[in-house]
């Protein structure tokens, strides 16, 4: 399957911190499954050399490019750095995807083909169809968990906001008002799809499989669990005190 002609220009946004061991692997499988694509690594100086990885990826495909930063920073900034640089170069569709393999690219043009009707796609696991494989329960509860705290609390028809497979129109970004953002870590995921929907954009969720990573290690930790559910919690109540005011 390639990409519908009429989406136009397709760029994958990888953001990296200590992905030596996977990098390769995830570009090769993006370049194999959608060839017309291009790809972004967002690398935030990696003490594991990912950045050179990158930049030697660069070197024998001109269809990769890097974006290197000064230092880790979060997951939100790094995909804002990534966006800023697909809007600048033109680009119509911007994909996320995790480079540890856990987003597999041989379900993208699924994600490309239901953009088509709409202005941005999640791929997700806790949906009819979704599946997660070699995750421990404790951390499937944990997102379930998360997912459902999000959906009550926010009044959103989404079943896995935090996920991070995600392909979205540059007018999607464009009208979103990335400046305003300032989520870092899992709560980006849930911030973005809250500002599309409140602009009335279609946001919808299709099934994936997603693979819990073989090398290195994840960069989830105790403060970015605290920033989503605190986040979460000063959106949902926000947004109940903004209803209990009388209509102007
Ligand atoms: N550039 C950049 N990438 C990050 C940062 N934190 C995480 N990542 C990348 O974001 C993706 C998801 O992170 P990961 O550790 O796999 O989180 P998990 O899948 O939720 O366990 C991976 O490709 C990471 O390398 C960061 O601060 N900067
Ligand atoms: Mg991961």
């Amino acid at each position: 399957m390639e990409i519908p002609a009429d989406l136009g220009r397709v760029l994958v946004i990888i953001p990296t911190y200590n992905e030596r061991d996977n990098l390769e692997r995830v570009a090769g499988r993006v370049r194999e499954a959608v060839p017309a694509a291009d790809v972004l690594v967002v690398d935030d100086a990696s003490p594991d050399g990912t950045g050179e990885v990158a930049d030697a990826l660069a070197g024998e495909d001109e269809q990769i490019k890097v974006l290197h930063r000064k230092g880790k920073d979060g997951l939100g900034p790094a995909y804002i750095a990534g966006f800023r640089w697909a809007a600048e170069h033109g680009y119509d569709v911007m994909v996320e995807m995790d480079a540890d393999g856990s987003h597999q690219p041989e379900e993208l043009p699924r994600l490309l083909a239901a953009l088509e009707d709409a202005d941005l796609v999640i791929g997700a696991r806790w949906v009819p169809g979704g599946k997660v494989r070699n995750w421990p329960k404790r951390r499937e509860a944990l997102s379930r968990g998360a997912n459902t705290y999000a959906r009550l609390m926010l009044g959103i028809p989404l079943h896995d906001a935090t996920a991070g497979y995600r392909a979205f129109r540059a007018a999607t970004l464009a009208k979103i008002g990335l400046e305003e953002v300032d989520s870092r870590g899992y709560c980006f995921q849930i911030d973005l799809a809250l500002r599309a929907l409140r602009q009335g954009l279609r946001v919808v969720e299709v099934p994936i499989t997603f693979v819990e990573r073989e090398h290195g290690t994840s960069k989830m930790s105790r403060d970015v669990m605290a920033e989503a559910a605190l986040r979460i919690t000063q959106w949902g109540m926000s947004d109940r005190v903004g209803k209990l005011r009388p209509p102007r």
